[in-house]
């Protein structure tokens, strides 16, 4: 019987759930949506009631929750088989699925949400205190993010420099479908022009902005999100 598949997600602006919509366009399996917005205080109690962590992206198979977004890109990949797609991970998928969240991410997501915090200071601080916090922002953010990311991405172009995926090969893997997150937010998402992003890097990404399971993927996001918004 084919499982059922629900993708639940956060109506944020640049989320991660857009991996999760391609990997299951590129499968060909079929899913319904569920978006949760967030509201004043934040992550909804829709959301808290799918999975104890509030977190997003979360898919429900058969009634089941599965929560983080490589080990849910590992499972669909090994359980769906499709051409062109490692349904196993090569050494370079697993270690690039990995290096996705556990080192871009990481670096990324605490820059933005210190930068959105950083923003709000001159509303909430007085004028010395908001000099003192934007002080300590900027310090964090030439310290440590800029140079790790514009390492990371350097370290990034110089593998797709030699090689035609994230996977290694000419087929694509978890570490493709990780990859084009972080990548995808530095060059078109909300950091665009904030790091240099090598040719070799811009090429994959554009190749795989171009494969129509990537459009249909954001097509079918912005369509549960329209739907969400009449309700
Ligand atoms: N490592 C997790 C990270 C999940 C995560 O932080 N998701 C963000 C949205 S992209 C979220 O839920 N943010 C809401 C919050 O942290 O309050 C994954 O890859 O799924």
């Amino acid at each position: 019987m084919t499982p059922s598949i629900t993708v639940h997600f956060l109506t944020l602006p640049g989320t991660r759930v857009d991996r999760i919509f391609w990997v299951l366009e590129e499968l060909g399996i079929e899913y319904g949506t569920r978006c949760h917005v967030p509201g004043k205080g934040g992550i909804p109690q829709s959301l808290k009631d799918v999975t104890k962590l509030g977190k997003s992206p979360v898919i429900e198979i058969d009634g089941r929750i599965a929560s983080e977004t490589g080990s849910i890109i590992h499972n669909l990949l090994a359980a769906h088989p499709a051409p062109g797609i490692e349904s196993s991970p090569s050494n370079d998928s697993y270690f690039w699925s990995h290096f996705s969240e556990g080192t871009m991410m990481l670096h990324l997501q605490p820059s933005r949400v210190l930068g959105m915090m950083d923003g709000a200071m001159d509303r909430r601080l007085s004028k010395e205190g908001a000099a003192g916090a934007h002080a300590l922002y900027k310090l964090f953010n030439d310290n440590w993010v800029t140079r790790n990311v514009q390492a990371q991405l350097d370290f990034v172009e110089d593998f797709l420099s030699r090689n035609e995926n994230f996977s290694g090969s000419d087929k694509l893997g978890e570490g493709d479908f990780m990859m084009a997150y972080p990548l995808n937010t530095l060059a078109y998402g909300m950091r665009a022009g904030d790091f240099k992003i090598g040719p070799a890097s811009k090429k994959w990404l554009d190749r795989m902005r171009a494969r129509p399971a990537w459009s249909r993927g954001l097509k079918r996001m912005a369509e549960a999100q329209k739907a969400q918004a009449k309700l």
